[in-house]
């Protein structure tokens, strides 16, 4: 960790080191003991509102993360809604701008960069923006074939969980988001409720492998819920998608693009099965 003070954090808002900030691995000093240095004059980058290169969304990520440093919570959603007022689609949004942000601000924390409060401030600020952007998602359910997202028990992180749902909503589901830490028995309560044709479960870190394993074996025990897919994903399976096969999950995906895609996979698998 680089040595605490107030000009490391003068030169990251004056000039452009938050773009090496994001795309640099590493560890930088984000912090200060003096609150005069957290007022910035204005942010430094300038990124495009309707990014079109792989550059102009490093440098629009490099802005959000900058601000989110300098507790600029109105400019942060700001920056993100005027994107997607000016046509930017959700889908880019979310994977190419707020998960590298998430992901670098774990790095930036892991390292001691990010104390607590800078992470919970900033993901508080990055779950209003995605508030913000529901009414681009969201049109009316009726008719489609119901799913519920979830994080595990005892899992607390929703932000990718709850994109997962949001694509799943943009692609014709009618989507039930449960949030965090969310026993058996309720997504079970919820799935027969809504009867659900699919289920999303997500799962931080390794810790939560029994809650996940427990949760499928609950699901499939239900008799009611006979036929339900069950997909998995999150930070836990990232790197190790086939542990999905070994848990008795139909499926699992590396991000929300190809977590929709390989539910159709899977509904038209079923719906073969079916029709035979
Ligand atoms: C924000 C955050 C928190 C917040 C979460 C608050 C909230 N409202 O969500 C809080 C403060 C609660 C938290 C707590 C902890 N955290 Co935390 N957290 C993060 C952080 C920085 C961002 C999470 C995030 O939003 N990511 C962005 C989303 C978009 O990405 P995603 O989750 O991967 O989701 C995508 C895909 O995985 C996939 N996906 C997700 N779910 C699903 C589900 C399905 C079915 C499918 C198909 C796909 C899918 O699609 C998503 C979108 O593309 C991560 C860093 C990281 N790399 O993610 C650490 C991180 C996950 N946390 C970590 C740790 C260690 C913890 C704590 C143990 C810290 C502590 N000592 O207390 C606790 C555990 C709490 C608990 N019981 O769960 C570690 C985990 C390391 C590990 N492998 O074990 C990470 C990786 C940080 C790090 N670099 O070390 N954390």
């Amino acid at each position: 960790m680089v040595e605490s003070g107030g000009p490391i954090l003068r030169t990251l808002v004056r000039n452009e080191f938050c773009v090496s900030l994001m795309a640099t691995p590493g560890c930088v000093d984000t912090m200060t003991n003096d609150p005069k240095n957290l007022i910035a004059p204005a942010p430094a980058i300038h990124a495009p509102s309707t990014p079109q290169s792989d550059a102009d969304w490093e440098r629009m990520a490099a802005q959000l993360l900058e601000l989110l440093i300098l507790h600029d919570q109105h400019s942060a959603r700001a920056l993100v809604i005027d994107a997607a007022d000016n046509g930017v689609p959700f889908t880019e949004i979310y994977l190419k701008l707020i998960q590298p942000v998430m992901y670098r601000i774990g790095e930036l924390w892991e390292c001691g960069s990010f104390d607590v409060a800078q992470e919970h401030y900033a993901t508080a600020v990055i779950e209003m923006i995605l508030a913000h952007l529901e009414p681009e998602i969201f049109h009316g359910h009726s008719g489609r074939p119901a799913m519920i997202a979830a994080a595990v028990e005892g899992d607390l992180h929703v932000v990718g969980v709850r994109m997962v749902a949001d694509f799943f909503e943009a692609d014709g589901w009618d989507t039930c988001y449960l949030g965090a830490n969310v026993p058996s028995t309720a997504i079970i309560a919820e799935s027969l409720r809504r009867k659900a044709k699919l289920i999303a479960l997500s799962a931080s870190r390794e810790a939560n492998l029994p809650a996940v394993t427990q949760t499928i074996a609950a699901i499939h025990e239900s008799a009611a819920l006979e036929g339900i897919l069950v997909i998995v994903g999150g930070g836990l399976f990232k790197a190790r998608l086939h542990a999905a096969d070994g848990i008795g999950a139909d499926g699992s995906a590396a991000d929300a693009r190809i977590a929709v895609e390989v539910a159709r996979e899977l509904m038209q698998a079923r719906e073969g099965e079916h029709s035979q």
